[in-house]
């Protein structure tokens, strides 16, 4: 992950400045369209865990708001995730009522490629070690791809 992530990771704060909450005027599913998540990127939860906390979940339990049984759960207040791998995350919170008001998020994870095809820092590529690297970076964002495909082609 270090490999992919050092250059171009991202970090998401969660509903931007409302951060994580139960109001009505957050739209976590618009706010999600307006994020590309990629593998390596974060996501930043933050909240007052007094009232809040994060879960992660199943897609039935996303829609469903059952926070039973959580993948995950995350109570500091300020909860940094990681998105270790591409695919469907899904995210709520358990205090009673506030994932029907709409405190739930899914995101879809990309596998992680450069927007410009053109190699990034030349300069730094000049010894055999950075050039292994690369091969390394290349295989992790193919075998990202195979992984994609058989989840969801
Ligand atoms: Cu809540």
């Amino acid at each position: 992950m270090v490999l992919l992530g050092a250059a171009v990771a991202a970090n998401h704060e969660v509903g931007g400045t409302y951060g994580w909450n139960a109001v009505s005027t957050v739209d976590y599913t618009n706010w999600a369209t307006t994020n590309n998540f990629q593998v390596g990127d974060r996501l930043d939860f933050k909240y007052n865990q007094q009232f809040h906390n994060v879960m992660e979940v199943s897609q039935q339990d996303y829609e469903s708001c059952n926070s039973s049984s959580p993948i995950l759960t995350y109570t500091t207040g300020h909860d940094s995730i990681e998105l270790t791998s591409a695919g469907h995350r899904y995210f709520i919170c358990s205090t009673p009522g506030h994932c029907n008001a709409g405190q739930k998020l899914a995101i879809v994870v990309h596998c992680r490629h450069d927007d410009n095809e053109s190699p990034p820092q030349p300069d730094h590529r000049s010894s055999s070690p950075s050039m292994f690297l690369n091969d390394l970076s290349l295989v992790h964002v193919l075998l990202c791809y195979i992984v994609w495909h058989e989840l969801f082609i």
